[in-house]
């Protein structure tokens, strides 16, 4: 795109932001205005997050801890002795602890684009597990990567908790089990959450809290064009909006503009019909049929599943 790469340069954005502001043009010109979730995690969106995942209407993460905490040992039951855990989008290190502390494995391997936070962890978790190398992995996981080469002879385990999953497309998910696949080799494993389908009165309200957290965290993303790319973005003309849409098994979020209204972003003019929509998220929720198919396609096979006595979330132990 011309027009952005002559912005970018009078901008004087770096490489990062400019990738950022092309997507953000890109995406605010289409018909169905759209924003990639994948925008949501700057500082302020990261801190936001961590506190979503400790509102009492979002189940996900405390219910995916209990049944990681509640089913440790089976799960460790399957893991090979000697074994190298790769995390895809390692985060807080709060779920890989409870597998390290019910088993022991030889190499951990955080990946996640932040090298920064990724180092940071790795640090804690060397003070606190001696015995374990750990070889943080700085590296876009949806896209193939190299795995260091201390792990050649290792049995590999893969672990993407936390229904990361459920943010891709399903083309999306598809192509990354399968190249998560392809990483980890044949024979490999692989530790999943996802989060279940169900009723729309548990659903909304998990991404429409009643704090309005997850409104500030949707809305944040505008605050980040407005810091970021110099948008004239006024903030409050804008409201979080959390719909389920049965048909695609999807939470949807959008951003809905209150009123008609031009904005101007890296001198572009957007326009904005009142009760036009950004679409900022998607996030799949998954029967265990749905689930099954979707790893098989993507060359894996389901060897066990777990979930909590309310059926809310699932954790699954995939094989190569
Ligand atoms: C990170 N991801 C799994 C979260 C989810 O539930 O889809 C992101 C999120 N969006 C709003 N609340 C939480």
């Amino acid at each position: 795109n011309m027009h952005v790469a002559v912005h970018a340069r009078a901008h004087q954005l770096d490489p990062q932001t400019q990738i950022f502001a092309a997507d953000v043009l890109d995406g605010l010109s289409q018909p169905q205005k759209s924003l990639s979730p994948k925008y949501f995690y700057d500082d302020a969106g990261s801190e936001l997050f961590v506190e979503i995942t400790k509102l009492p209407e979002y189940y996900p993460t405390r219910t995916e801890l209990g049944i990681l905490r509640d089913r440790a040992g089976e799960i460790a039951a399957l893991i090979p002795p000697n074994a190298a855990i790769v995390e895809f989008g390692a985060g807080a290190t709060t779920k890989i602890r409870i597998l390290l502390a019910a088993h022991k494995v030889a190499a951990y391997v955080p990946v996640d684009i932040s090298g920064d936070f990724i180092t940071a962890q790795a640090e804690g978790l060397r003070r606190d597990f001696p015995d374990l190398a750990v070889y943080p992995v700085a590296a876009d996981f949806t896209e193939p990567f190299e795995l260091p080469g201390a792990l050649r002879e290792l049995p590999k385990v893969g672990f993407f908790p936390g229904s990361t999953l459920g943010n891709f497309e399903p083309q999306e998910a598809a192509h990354f089990l399968a190249s998560a696949r392809g990483i980890l080799g044949q024979g490999a494993q692989l530790i999943i959450g996802v989060d279940l389908e169900k009723d729309e009165r548990l659903l909304v309200p998990a991404y429409d809290d009643s704090a309005g957290v997850t409104a500030k965290f949707n809305l944040n993303v505008l605050e980040r064009i407005n810091r970021e790319l110099g948008g004239d973005l006024e903030v409050p003309s804008f409201r979080h909006r959390a719909i389920y849409n049965r048909d695609q098994h999807r939470i949807e979020m959008h951003l809905v503009s209150l009123r008609e209204q031009n904005v101007r972003i890296l001198g572009e003019d957007i326009a904005f019909r009142a009760g036009e929509t950004i679409h900022t998220e998607n996030s799949y929720k998954y029967s265990l049929p749905r689930f099954r198919a979707l790893a098989q396609e993507s060359g894996w096979t389901l060897k066990r599943s777990w979930t909590d006595a309310d059926g809310l979330f699932s954790v699954h132990a995939l094989e190569a």
